[in-house]
């Protein structure tokens, strides 16, 4: 087996559901992950440590996501000059406002590019964290603008069933 390319790490096993659509991307994109539990809050020491290593593991881009106060991107992204993407997913009572946030605000030295709230960003993150990897693997580029084209086609076949009267395919 291929060893991991991208790290998905979520807070909390609770966040697993929201993330599923990452993991399938990356798999049917042919990149070869590790899914992790790990908090910033409840286990700092093992984020901190897997974080530290994650380069020297052969890592490239981490994927981070949690609720409530999101710092599990921004303690990650402290402990490594790997491109770390955060994804902001809900709780209560916020609806996701706090981990965006949280996830978001980080100060300037420390960079976490910040998806989509919740599933739309579980997408794209995987999407982002696929489209790093091609700037080094025209393979996987070509995977990636084969997906393209697929939505794009998608759209239109949308708008030619609407345009001809029919209802839209979900
Ligand atoms: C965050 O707290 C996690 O990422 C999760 O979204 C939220 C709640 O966690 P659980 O109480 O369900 O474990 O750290």
């Amino acid at each position: 087996m291929a060893s991991p390319k991208v790290g998905i790490v979520m807070g909390s096993a609770s966040d697993l559901p929201r993330l599923e659509k990452a993991i399938d991307v990356l798999k049917s994109l042919g990149v070869p992950i590790e899914v992790r539990v790990m908090s910033a809050h409840r286990t700092p020491e093992d984020v901190a440590a897997w974080a530290g290593g994650a380069a020297a593991r052969g890592l490239k881009v981490i994927i981070a996501a949690a609720g409530g106060a999101a710092h599990l991107a921004g303690a990650i992204a402290a402990r490594t000059l790997l491109p770390v993407i955060g994804i902001p997913l809900a709780t209560e009572p916020f609806n996701g406002f706090d981990a965006l946030l949280a996830t978001v605000q980080m100060p300037p030295g420390v960079p976490v590019a910040t998806v989509s709230a919740g599933a739309w960003g579980a997408e794209n993150a995987a999407l982002l964290a696929a489209q790093i990897l091609a700037v080094a693997d025209p393979d996987l580029r070509a995977r990636l603008e084969s997906d393209r084209a697929a939505r794009a086609e998608k759209a239109r076949a949308a708008d030619r069933e609407l345009h001809s009267g029919k209802p839209p395919a979900k």
